[in-house]
């Protein structure tokens, strides 16, 4: 559903005067959170808490659209029937998710033609992964294998979070995604067990794709700007660390089953603390990338623009005849 049936509880006058909640109000709310319910769109909720929740999901969805650019673009060269198919399939689910996610942050009363704008005029930000080329079938590999795995780490924890649009749709989408992994998983393991020059081209990808995955969990936890709040209301159900930990610990042995080797020397699980050590990755790569200074932001940012524009009487087609026809729009 698009533009209406939901109920959002709007900001009072005084939040928005000065940001600070009723007292009253805010340990009520955050007991509910302690005691594990879900707090719906009409319900009450701290101006902070709505302003994080749209900032997330509108980051999350934002993600899955442009994140279906580096894969969209090998649709017409992936080799063979089976891999296309299952590669369109994969592709128009990875939108289906921003359709899901958008609906979500309506809820919180932003537009969804201001989340766009605010994706077309670089103010929001979306998944430093996306800003990497996919040069070759092998990168499409890594991603729909591990890529996929990273962001099911991430919206499997979040799933089972405080606000309940969010977490419904992180429950849909990870069904979605648990396949994605099994087709990104069997295209990536074709190549690792297949001629020298396929297991080349795949070691030469997860070299790219590493340090990228390594900062798609965010900062290390003593520098995140947002952990500490977000767990605290339950938005967030996973450090970033943590989540980096879960990920490294389920998939580094799969990768080096197949025999490859990650672009880490210092990459090892400490049996003692039973914690991964590695180098830490460049993170002022990751602030330029997500500031938009990456190698791919130009551009997805302009292929995005021209679907919009382009777009524009199609979606203009649809408000019509829905205004004319009372058609509710699934
Ligand atoms: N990329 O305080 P922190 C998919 C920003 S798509 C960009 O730790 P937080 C798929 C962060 O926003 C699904 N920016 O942040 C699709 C903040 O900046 P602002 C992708 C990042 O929010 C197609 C600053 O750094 N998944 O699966 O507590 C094909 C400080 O960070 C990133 C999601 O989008 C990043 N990686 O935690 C295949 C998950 N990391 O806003 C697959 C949703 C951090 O203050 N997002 N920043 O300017 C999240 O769960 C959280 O935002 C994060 C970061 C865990 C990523």
């Amino acid at each position: 559903m698009y533009g209406g049936g939901y109920i959002f509880s709007e900001p009072t006058q005084k939040e928005q005067d000065d940001h600070l909640d009723d007292p009253v109000m805010l340990a009520a709310f955050e007991a509910r959170i302690g005691q594990g319910e879900k707090i719906e769109p009409q319900d009450w909720m701290p101006y902070e808490y709505r302003r994080q929740l749209i900032r997330l999901i509108e980051q999350h969805a934002h993600s899955e659209v442009m994140g279906a650019l580096p894969e969209g673009a090998w649709i017409t060269r992936a080799p063979g029937f089976r891999r296309k198919l299952a590669l369109i399939a994969k592709v128009q689910d990875e939108i289906g998710h921003g359709q899901l996610l958008y609906n979500a942050a309506e809820t919180l009363g932003k537009p969804r033609e201001a989340m766009i704008n605010d994706l077309l005029s670089g103010k929001s930000k979306y998944s430093n992964v996306f800003n990497y080329p996919a040069k070759t079938w092998a990168d499409v590999t890594v991603i729909g294998f591990l890529i996929d795995a990273a962001a099911i780490v991430n919206q499997v924890a979040n799933s089972k979070g405080s606000y309940g649009p969010y977490c419904r749709a992180l429950e849909r989408i990870c069904y979605e995604e648990s396949f994605h992994i099994k087709q990104g998983y069997d295209a990536f393991v074709a190549l690792a067990l297949g001629s020298a020059s396929q297991r080349q081209m795949l070691q030469q990808a997860l070299n790219r794709w590493w340090q990228p995955i390594m900062h798609f969990f965010g900062p290390a936890d003593k520098n995140s700007v947002h952990s500490e709040q977000l767990m605290r209301w339950k938005v967030k159900m996973a450090s970033n660390d943590a989540m980096r930990q879960q990920f490294l610990d389920s998939y580094v042995p799969k990768i080096w089953e197949l025999n490859l080797t990650l672009p880490d020397p210092y990459l090892k699980k400490n049996l003692e603390s039973g914690k991964w050590e590695f180098t830490e990755p460049d993170w002022e790569e990751f602030y330029k990338v997500i500031n938009g200074d990456g190698p791919c932001n130009a551009e997805r940012l302009a292929t995005r623009k021209y679907a919009e524009e382009h777009g524009h009487w199609v979606r203009q087609a649809l408000i019509n005849s829905r205004q004319q026809f009372a058609i509710p729009l699934a």
